[in-house]
Formats: C-alpha cells, structure tokens, sequence
C-alpha cells in the first residue's frame, strides 16, 4: 500500500535520484507518482511547497518535504532493506556529499541554461559563464569516476546531472557551447561507470520507460486536495497560475522537454 506522495514531472529520459533512491532502499512501492508539470495550466503544488517546485514529497499525516535532497535523505532514514545511500559519518559520506553538491549544482546550471531560452530576450553571457563550469564537472566526474566503489548518493545524484545535461544539450545551446557535444568523449572512466550504473534495476526499471499512468492536472490536483485534508486546512482551490508562462516566439521547446 502507498504511504507517501511524490510530486514530480514524469520525464522519464532522465534518472530521477528520488526514484533511484526509494528503489534502492526498498520503499518504491511506497511510493505514489503524482506527475505534476509546473509550466503548464491546471498544475500547482505552490499549497504544499511555496517554491512551487518539483519534486515534492508528501508524508501520509500530510507533512511535505521538497528540495530532492531532503527528499532523498529521508527515503535513505526509512530504508526497508538495510541498504542505505548516504554512508555514516566519515570520509566516505563528506566525500559522497561532496559529489552530491557537485552533480546538483550541475543540475542547476543546466536548469539555469535552459531558463534562459524561455525569455523572449535570453541574457547573452548565461551560457559564456556557466559553460567553464560545466566542462569543469564533468572532469571532475571523469577523475571521481575512476575511484568510486559501491553506489551512493553522489553517484546517484551523478545518473541525474548527466542525463538531465544529455538531453538537453540536444536542444542546441549558443556558443560557447559547440554545436554538437558528448560529455563521453574523453571521459572513459566516467562512460565505463555510466554503463554499468544504468543496469542496476533501480535505474533500469524507470529510465528510458515512458511513464503510462494519468498525469492530467485533475489527478494532480486531487492529490493536491488530499494533502490539505491531511494537514486540516481547507481545500479551496489550490490551482494557481503557473509561476512562468514563456512570452511567445521564446523556445517552448525546450520548455517541454523540461
Ligand atoms: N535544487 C532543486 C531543483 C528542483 C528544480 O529545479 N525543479 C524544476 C524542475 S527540473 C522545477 O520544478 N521548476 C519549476 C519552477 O521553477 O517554477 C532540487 O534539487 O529540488
């Protein structure tokens, strides 16, 4: 039986830590997808979390955690199965936080990036900036890839960063950005790892599968709805406007792929 509620935007051509993590620690079946896409009209979580942002995790007795961090953190705490993610105090858990921040933080400039070209007058330097930084981690990754053991939080967090970063980058970013780009090249160690990461079924079970459940605004908002009753407040209407709506002739392509 379900417990719990994740709020998330079900593209699954990308490696969702929450998923991988709650598969990981036996408490997928826990688990109750609400796909929820905050750009589009008829689907707000801004009742349960202000930063109206995916995911979203909502507890049973109607408590709410977001940011992934804290999400995947305490599906880590409830574990089923003995297996834990995030290593005990120590070397090994300042270095998989350590990984962590980097994959996440990657994950932001991505998000950052593709932002940008949902403006009709996209800031010229986004990318001059952040792409230094993104060639940066990915070295980074390529060095850390060559040394890691077992399968942590970093390295999930890693599955998402690349990924989310793939497909994306197909979406054609401005210069310095070159027009074609594969993070692999270069980077053996970091594709040797990325191939073997991808068969663990708790990444092979979801990524690449098309998610075949209701995702329409009403299911969303009556999970919406059941939250609010949990916690005791009234219901009302909790669909707002979406928080950004691209102005027209802005690249809403990309908008949807994320
Ligand atoms: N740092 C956040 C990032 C979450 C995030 O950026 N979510 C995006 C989707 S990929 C979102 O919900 N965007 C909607 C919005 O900002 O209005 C986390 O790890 O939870």
């Amino acid at each position: 039986m379900t417990s719990m509620k994740l709020f998330y935007s079900p593209f699954q051509d990308f490696i969702h830590k929450t998923i991988v993590v709650a598969e990981e620690v036996g408490v997928w079946e826990q688990i109750e997808e609400v796909p929820v896409y905050p750009r589009k009209e008829g689907y707000s979580i801004a009742a349960l979390n202000p930063l109206a942002k995916v995911p979203t995790l909502a507890l049973m007795d109607g408590t709410v955690l977001f940011c992934s961090q804290t999400v995947v953190e305490y599906l880590d705490s409830i574990s089923t199965n003995g297996v834990r993610v995030y290593p005990a105090p120590g070397q090994a858990r300042w270095d998989a936080l350590t990984r962590l921040g980097l994959a996440d933080t990657f994950f932001d400039i991505v998000t950052r990036i593709i932002h940008e070209r949902l403006l009709a007058k996209p800031g010229e330097h986004i990318v001059e900036w952040h792409w230094p930084k993104i060639i940066r981690t990915l070295d980074r990754m390529e060095q850390d890839a060559a040394r890691l053991e077992g399968f942590d939080i970093g390295q999930i967090a890693t599955l998402q960063a690349l990924t989310f970063f793939e497909r994306q980058v197909t979406l054609t970013l401005p210069p310095p950005a070159p027009e074609t780009f594969d993070w692999r090249e270069g980077r053996p160690a970091l594709a040797l790892w990325f191939e073997l990461a991808i068969q663990r079924p708790s990444v092979a079970n979801h990524f690449n599968k098309p998610f075949t459940g209701d995702d329409s605004p009403d299911l969303c908002q009556a999970k919406v709805a059941e939250v609010l009753r949990a916690q005791g407040r009234e219901t009302g209407n909790p669909v707002a406007p979406p928080d950004f709506v691209a102005p027209e002739g802005a690249a809403e392509s990309g908008a949807l792929k994320h």
